[in-house]
């Protein structure tokens, strides 16, 4: 049941479904260590979308710029590690979509509260490119934006459901993408946000 997006990316609808609840509860008990925060982009304004890491590094923004930091700059002490199971479903997915050997040593966590989204970017902060990315959604639908390789590139919109993980390897990898402004809900057991992880490589293999 993967669906091929083209260009690398495959979709895996409610792969993670069966682990969804536990997968939110783990990332309460990460955020008690390492809390959501509205991280500053470079220019100065504060991301709608709350953010925090767990694994062996985690992805920061300020006004010096983007960068992987091995510890929390909010609390100086080093990211949660990576929950097993949060590991295990990446490689699963990965495996399940012709990406053996992915072994993500890093996991952003996004928050999304109503109205929160998350403007037109390219991932390009992990040295290695010819890594995948694996993006599990939780909780609130949001309408996914997935453009190509220039900025004007024409957009896609895709729904993203709970349980839903979306590999992105090959040159989607390098693809704008973005999140349109979540719509007011509540999702039963998750409440009124969507969580997304994504899972990285970024230290050398
Ligand atoms: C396509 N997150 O964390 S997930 C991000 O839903 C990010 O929170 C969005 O974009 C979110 O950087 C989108 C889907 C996604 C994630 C990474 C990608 C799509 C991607 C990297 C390259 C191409
Ligand atoms: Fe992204």
């Amino acid at each position: 049941r993967p669906e091929s997006m083209g260009d690398g990316a495959v979709l895996l609808r409610a792969f993670a479904q069966a682990q969804a609840t536990d997968l939110v509860e783990a990332i309460d008990v990460l955020a008690e260590v390492a809390p959501f925060r509205h991280l500053m982009t470079p220019g100065g304004k504060a991301m709608s979308a709350a953010m925090t890491n767990c694994g062996a590094q985690g992805w920061v923004s300020d006004r010096r710029g983007y960068r992987y930091e091995a510890s929390d700059p909010a609390t100086g002490k080093f990211w949660p590690a990576m929950p097993p199971t949060f590991h295990a479903l990446a490689v699963r997915a990965a495996q399940a979509t012709g990406y053996n050997g992915f072994d993500p040593d890093v996991c952003l966590i996004n928050r999304y509260e109503p109205g929160a989204k998350m403007s037109l970017h390219q991932d390009r902060d992990e040295p290695d490119q010819s890594q995948p990315i694996v993006s599990v959604s939780l909780g609130l639908e949001a309408v996914f934006l997935w453009g190509g390789t220039e900025r004007s590139s024409n957009v896609r919109k895709i729904i993203l459901r709970h349980g839903d993980v979306f590999v992105f390897g090959g040159r989607s990898r390098l693809y704008f993408h973005g999140i349109a402004p979540l719509k007011a809900g509540d999702f039963p057991g998750v409440g009124q946000r969507r969580l997304n992880l994504t899972f990285r490589r970024v230290a050398p293999i």
